[in-house]
């Protein structure tokens, strides 16, 4: 096991990072910007690096800082969290000629799942189930709109370097095509450098379900059931639970077997997330994440795992201690991203925290960073904590959730806790019968 691990990122997920190292043993490093001085990574680490100005790109994304930092703390391996550079290869590669240990899978895995392209086909060779689509790259539009025409509209239309929902074009009929197919790849050039697009038959009304999977180096590999995260609103996710109220115990063996599979065959080292659209009992592939997710807790909750751990012994060498094949889950996890957020308008609120109140009592845990007399930072996104409940089944979790979200208190700030209650009093939730866009247009009624 590693001596000292440092944490490039900040917020909750580096607490979180720090609390399994703590009781691993392993010694931590917090690196902050100057932003973040006060921040409560930085006073629970055993020891912190100002590495650069408030700034993202000059502080949690500056390589060169981050190495040395590594190197003059005598750290020996580096864990990403999420967003800045997790998914960043070079990252990984440069961290590894450095003589430090990457927290993370193999660079090449972060490279074929960055392409969207490639990682289909990747996926699709290795046996899961894709949307019907180009299978390549779509060059012109006569070649596109003979590929629509095969499928039948409506097509999507998507950035081979996108990912998150950023460059997609639905396109509803042939004449609509030329234009929507130039905007995409115009739009891919500006966005992501590269003007690659590919197409896809457009699902007008899935869910969101994704499958945790884990690796290590003795040729282990499992999945450890679904999320199921379609309650979001542009993108973001805002609830996430497991298991799916949409997935038996069947679906849930056939799809996890396959995931695992696709795993262990390409050699898969650490967490990751396979995401797939949902629709008529049917899953199609749409992207894996190479790194550990926000969501992750609901997967812990439900399986009794500690992921960040188990992502330090086998980054280690060592083996997980997850066994094999886990479809075994206890009751039932819900998450929701408390935002500093006006839960009107989404507008970001940063500010000082005046109060705090973390609820409490059996099955509810608060996973944030922030305090009393806490000032939120203007630079960073807006997510300042995380409300993850346990209950025996759904029903018995969502009444704790509601007890849990009245319960706490986030004062000199406005937080979106009072929208997550009430998705939480909507009957469509309750009987858990909602698809992506279920948010959304249930936002524009309100
Ligand atoms: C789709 C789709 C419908 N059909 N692909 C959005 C995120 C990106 N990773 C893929 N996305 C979608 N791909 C086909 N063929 C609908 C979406 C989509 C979506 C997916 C997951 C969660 C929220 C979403 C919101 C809008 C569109």
């Amino acid at each position: 096991m590693f001596k000292k691990v440092l944490i490039a990122n900040r917020g909750e997920i580096a607490l979180r990072i720090i609390r399994a190292c703590r009781e691993m043993g392993v010694a931590t490093v917090a690196v902050h910007s100057t932003a973040d001085a006060n921040a409560m990574a930085v006073r629970l680490a055993d020891e912190s690096v100002c590495i650069g100005p408030p700034s993202a790109r000059d502080s949690y994304l500056n390589i060169p800082q981050i190495l040395s930092a590594a190197a003059l703390t005598g750290a020996d391996a580096i864990h990403p969290g999420y967003g800045f550079l997790s998914e960043n290869a070079q990252f990984a590669r440069m961290i590894e000629e450095h003589g430090f240990v990457f927290i993370g899978p193999k660079p090449e895995h972060i490279e074929t799942m960055g392409d969207k392209v490639v990682a289909k086909q990747t996926v699709k060779k290795l046996g899961l189930p894709v949307v019907p689509g180009s299978d390549g790259a779509v060059t012109s539009v006569e070649e596109g709109l003979k590929f629509a025409k095969d499928v039948g509209f409506p097509v999507l239309i998507k950035a081979a370097s996108g990912g998150g929902g950023r460059g997609m074009k639905v396109v509803r009929a042939p004449e609509e095509f030329a234009e929507a197919y130039s905007t995409a790849r115009s739009e891919a050039k500006v966005n992501f450098g590269d003007d690659t697009v590919y197409m896809e038959k457009y699902l007008a009304k899935p869910r969101h379900i994704e499958i945790q999977v884990f690796g290590d180096r003795h040729g282990n590999a499992v999945s450890l059931g679904e999320r199921d995260c379609s309650i979001q609103r542009r993108h973001q996710k805002l609830v996430e639970e497991a298991p799916s109220p949409v997935i038996d115990e069947k679906k849930r063996a056939e799809i996890g077997e396959l995931a695992a599979e696709t795993i262990r065959k390409m050699g898969y080292v650490g967490a990751g997330t396979i995401e797939f659209l949902y629709e008529d009992g049917q899953f199609y592939f749409m992207e894996m994440n190479t790194r550990i997710q926000v969501e992750h807790p609901v997967t812990e909750m439900v399986t009794g795992y500690d992921l960040i751990a188990e992502q330090l012994r086998v980054a280690s060498g060592e083996k997980m201690t997850i066994k094999r094949n886990n479809t075994t889950f206890r009751g039932h996890a819900i998450e929701v991203r408390i935002n500093a957020e006006d839960p009107d308008t989404f507008t970001p609120c940063p500010g000082t925290i005046t109060q705090f109140h973390t609820p409490g009592g059996l099955g509810v845990r608060f996973d944030s960073a922030i305090y009393q007399g806490y000032r939120i930072p203007p630079h960073y996104d807006s997510m300042i904590g995380k409300l993850i409940i346990h209950g025996r089944d759904r029903e018995e979790c969502l009444r704790r959730m509601r007890r849990a979200i009245m319960e706490t208190v986030v004062e000199g700030v406005k937080t979106t806790l009072p929208l997550h209650y009430w998705i939480f009093e909507q009957d469509e939730f309750v009987r858990g019968d909602y698809t992506i866009h279920w948010l959304e247009k249930k936002l524009a009624e309100r």
